[in-house]
C-alpha cells in the first residue's frame, strides 16, 4: 500500500482583530475579505483602494531601476541614428510577450507606416528551443551581425550572458538587458543591465516578470520623450 506523506499546514499568524475590524468598517467589507487583505499587508483603506483599483499613474518610477538612464539613452541613440535593432526574448510565455510588447510599441516610432515586417528596423528573435536552448546563444549574436544590427534588446534573459555579450562587443554590437533572474557573481558587459534582482538595484518590487522589466524600459522611454504610454492614453508624465 502506498504511503501518502502527510501535509503539514502552517497558518499565517492571525492579523490584529482591531485592524481587520477597522478596515472592514471603513470600506464595508466582509470580515473574511478584510482579514485576507490585512494578512497580505494591506491595512489601510487607501492601500485597499490602490489594490482593487490599480492605476498606471501610481506605478513606481522606472528611474529607480539601476542603469535605466543608460538603457534609455542607448535606445534613443539607436532610434535616432537609424540603427537596426534585434529584440530577443526567451521562447516561453514571459519571453514572447516581452518581445511582442517592445516591438508593438516601438515599431510605429521606428518604421514608416507602410514598411513590410521583414524590412522593419526592429526584428524579433526567439531562440530555437532544441538547437539553442534558453537564453542568449552565440548563434543569436552571429545572426544579429549578419543582419547589421547595432543594438540587441534582450528580454527575460541575459543577466548571466557574460561571454555572449563580450563576444557581441567584439563585433561592435551593444546589448541592453531586461531580465528578472538572479544575477551571477559577474554582470555581463552590456550598456545597461536592468534587473530588479540586482543587489544594487533600488526598484521597490523585485518580483517583476521579464515582460514587466521591458515595460519599465518603455515607461522610462515614454517619460523621457513625453510620449503616451499607450496610443489611447494621456502622456505618462501627466
Ligand atoms: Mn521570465
Amino acid at each position: 500500500m502506498a504511503v501518502i506523506p502527510l501535509k503539514r499546514w502552517i497558518f499565517a499568524p492571525s492579523p490584529d482583530p482591531a485592524v481587520v475590524a477597522g478596515l472592514g468598517q471603513a470600506l464595508s467589507l466582509s470580515p473574511v475579505l478584510a482579514r485576507l487583505l490585512v494578512q497580505r499587508g494591506i491595512e489601510t483603506p487607501a492601500a485597499a483602494r490602490d489594490f482593487f483599483e490599480p492605476d498606471l499613474a501610481k506605478l513606481a518610477s522606472p528611474w529607480l531601476m539601476c542603469d535605466m538612464d543608460r538603457a534609455v539613452a542607448r535606445l534613443r541613440q539607436a532610434i535616432d541614428g537609424g540603427e537596426k535593432l534585434l529584440v530577443l526574448g526567451d521562447y516561453d510565455v514571459d519571453g514572447i510577450t516581452s518581445v511582442a510588447l517592445i516591438i508593438s510599441y516601438l515599431r510605429p516610432l521606428v518604421d514608416a507606416p507602410d514598411t513590410p515586417e521583414e524590412e522593419s528596423r526592429l526584428q524579433p528573435y526567439i531562440p530555437d528551443r532544441h538547437r539553442e536552448g534558453y537564453g542568449i546563444s552565440m548563434q543569436a549574436v552571429d545572426y544579429a551581425q549578419q543582419q547589421g544590427v547595432g543594438l540587441i534588446i534582450a528580454l527575460d534573459c541575459g543577466v548571466k550572458a557574460v561571454e555572449q555579450v563580450a563576444y557581441a562587443n567584439t563585433l561592435g554590437i551593444d546589448f541592453v538587458i531586461c531580465d528578472h533572474h538572479l544575477p551571477g557573481d559577474e554582470l555581463p558587459p552590456a550598456v545597461a543591465v536592468l534587473d530588479p534582482k540586482r543587489l544594487d538595484c533600488n526598484y521597490p518590487y523585485p518580483d517583476l516578470s521579464g515582460c514587466g522589466v521591458g515595460f519599465k524600459l518603455l515607461q522610462a522611454f515614454t517619460e523621457k520623450l513625453n510620449l503616451p504610454l499607450a496610443p489611447s492614453m494621456p502622456s505618462s508624465t501627466s
